[in-house]
């Protein structure tokens, strides 16, 4: 398993790069990175942007790596199936919450923050999609701090298949499992923790305990949420528009998310750059207290 070439210093978060690169519009993914580098600084803690740089698995990405990914054409996103594999052919990557949770784990990195996780998507058609971040929780030691799972999921399988798979989630402040720009999605949490050092205690001992991932459940902040009865709107059009242009597997997520910030007038992107901004710090708060 690749190190970083440096310690990367006290109370690390890892951060993701599909988030940087695909999940938001070209353009704002170095201001994105700087904001959320700044949220994981103010209170003590080190960011880590995970990512590969030509082929190199990077724990803590500099400045100048993470813009040679943000501005090279078409970087392939990384998940724990192809991540050996852009490893060997030397390619630039970015990680998605499977890879980051792999690479993190790797380098001793406890806390991530991400946006949602990827999921059971409600298919295209009658194809079976589920993504690798699922059984990424199986597998590697890493809390990670999410607003759920993506809306253009189906939340309630996913929440299933989690416990399926015997990963625990805490809802931070909530009893609802949260489905990325609602608070709520029907499904529940497994235990509700209110009190960040009683939540940071519970990561500790549970990673320790079964070398197994923790899903930290922490819902968009409210003034940013948006209602389900636009929302659904919202959704039909852009699923109808990735239908229509038969994106198929990685590329589902960043089209469907891209239609979205287009067919709602930047509304999803803001929803989505509060929530990122949410979990990060929440991660932070973590990560000073496990050390
Ligand atoms: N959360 C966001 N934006 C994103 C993603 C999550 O706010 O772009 C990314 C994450 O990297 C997640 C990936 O792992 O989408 C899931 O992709 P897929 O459904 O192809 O597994
Ligand atoms: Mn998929």
């Amino acid at each position: 398993m690749p190190h970083p070439a440096a310690p990367i210093g006290p109370c690390p978060v890892a951060l993701e790069t599909t988030l940087l690169l695909h999940g938001v519009p070209r353009g704002r993914g170095r201001i994105l990175a700087d904001e959320l580098c700044e949220i994981v600084r103010r209170v003590g803690a080190t960011p880590a942007i995970v990512g590969l740089v030509g082929g190199v698995a990077r724990v803590g990405l500099t400045g100048e790596e993470l813009d040679a990914l943000l501005a090279a054409p078409n970087v392939p996103k990384v998940n724990s199936s192809n991540l050996g594999l852009l490893m060997h052919a030397k390619s630039h990557g970015a990680t998605t919450v499977s890879a980051t949770m792999e690479l993190a784990a790797g380098a001793g990195v406890k806390v991530f923050a991400t946006g949602g996780l990827g999921g059971v998507h409600h298919g295209l058609g009658t194809r079976l999609d589920i993504s690798a971040d699922v059984g990424a929780f199986a597998r590697f030691p890493v809390a990670v701090v999410t607003s759920g799972v993506k809306g253009l999921l189906d939340v309630v399988s996913t929440r299933e298949l989690l416990e399926s798979l015997g990963i625990p989630v805490v809802g931070f402040r909530t009893d609802h499992f949260p489905a990325f720009y609602q608070r709520a999605s029907g499904a529940r949490v497994d235990a509700r923790i209110d009190d960040l050092d009683a939540l940071a205690s519970f990561v500790r001992d549970e990673l320790k305990r079964t070398g197994r991932g923790i899903v930290v459940a922490n819902p968009i902040p409210p003034d940013d949420e948006i209602p389900l009865s636009d929302w659904e709107g919202l959704l039909a059009s852009a699923m109808a528009a990735a239908e229509k242009a038969g994106v198929m597997g990685r590329d589902v997520t960043p089209f469907v998310l891209g239609t979205l910030h287009e067919v709602s007038a930047g509304r999803t992107l803001k929803a989505n750059l509060a929530l990122v901004r949410s979990n990060t710090a929440l991660a932070a708060q973590i990560a000073t207290r496990l050390g």
